[in-house]
């Protein structure tokens, strides 16, 4: 697939492990010119060394996604470098960790909620809002999410609620853009071990358990998550937006 004299917003990188280094590989891999992001100080050098093994010009930005201040100095930076943009990746989540674990009703409480939400389903309305009037015409963008969004998953808990409004988010920001000829999608990507999975208690059982039971009989990678988004950033996906498409070798349609 040809994304070349793409310009492609990728949000989401914390290590090599990361859905969106894949995405970032891949994309460049077919030609597109990539601008990655690093929430924090901590994570700049790793983001540089990924951006820096990349085919063709790379640029990095810091960007917390907490912060409105961050999402208006990255739309700065891309008009800055490039005057408009096509494609937008959003791989970022974050709740508390604490609530992440045990008993949903006995550890939610109101600010675990907002920020679960608010930097994982607000952040990618307000980057759509941001960059709206700078995305080019067959432009994409593109989310991750999880089944815990519409299943109940043992510890996945308050991410649950976030990623369900992700997912109507997508429905939504589709419409909005449309008129624009701006495509919204989703990716509902298996279980895989990057850093967002590191200290889950049960995660290796929840591998364990896809293996078993999924159609195909393994888990995913990385690089097959960023293979669709491919896809949906491409002209191959035209009449498709405001969907949730599945990459997880078919487990969420297994029953017993
Ligand atoms: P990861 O830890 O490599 O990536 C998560 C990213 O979120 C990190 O780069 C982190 O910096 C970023 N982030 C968190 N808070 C942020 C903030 N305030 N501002 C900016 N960035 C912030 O893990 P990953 O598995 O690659 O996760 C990427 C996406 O994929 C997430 O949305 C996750 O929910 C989703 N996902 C992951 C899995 C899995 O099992 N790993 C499965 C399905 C969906
Ligand atoms: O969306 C996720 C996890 C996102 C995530 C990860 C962390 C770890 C560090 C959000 N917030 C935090 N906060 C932290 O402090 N996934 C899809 C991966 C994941 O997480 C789970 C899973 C799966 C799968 C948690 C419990 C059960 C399953």
């Amino acid at each position: 697939m040809n994304l070349r004299n793409k310009k492609v917003l990728i949000i989401g990188v914390a290590s090599k492990r990361s859905i969106a280094a894949s995405i970032a590989q891949v994309f460049s891999d077919n030609g597109a010119e990539i601008a990655l992001t690093y929430q924090n100080e901590k994570l700049k050098s790793r983001v540089e060394d990924i951006a820096s093994e990349l085919s063709g010009n790379s640029i990095i930005c810091p960007c917390d996604l907490a912060k409105d201040e961050d999402i208006s100095n990255l739309k700065k930076f891309i008009q800055e470098n490039w005057s408009d943009i096509d494609i937008i990746i959003h791989s970022a989540a974050f709740a508390p960790r604490e609530l992440l674990n045990g008993d949903f009703v006995e550890n939610i409480t109101r600010e675990g909620f907002q920020i679960a939400h608010d930097i994982s389903s607000y952040s990618f309305a307000a980057l759509a809002k941001e960059f709206n009037d700078i995305i080019n015409e067959n432009g994409s963008m593109i989310t991750l999410s999880y089944l815990g969004s519409e299943r109940v998953i043992k510890n996945y808990n308050v991410m649950g609620l976030a990623k369900a409004s992700l997912e109507a988010n997508v429905r939504y920001m589709s419409h909005s853009l449309g008129h624009k000829n701006i495509r919204v999608n989703g990716i509902s990507a298996g279980p895989i071990k990057t850093l967002a999975a590191s200290g889950i208690s049960g995660f290796n059982e929840i591998l364990k358990h896809v293996e078993d039971k999924s159609a195909l009989k393994r888990n995913i990678t990385t690089v097959e998550v960023a293979n669709t988004a491919l896809f949906l950033a491409s002209q191959s996906s035209s009449a498709i937006t405001g969907q949730i498409i599945y990459v997880d070798c078919g487990f969420n349609i297994s029953g017993v």
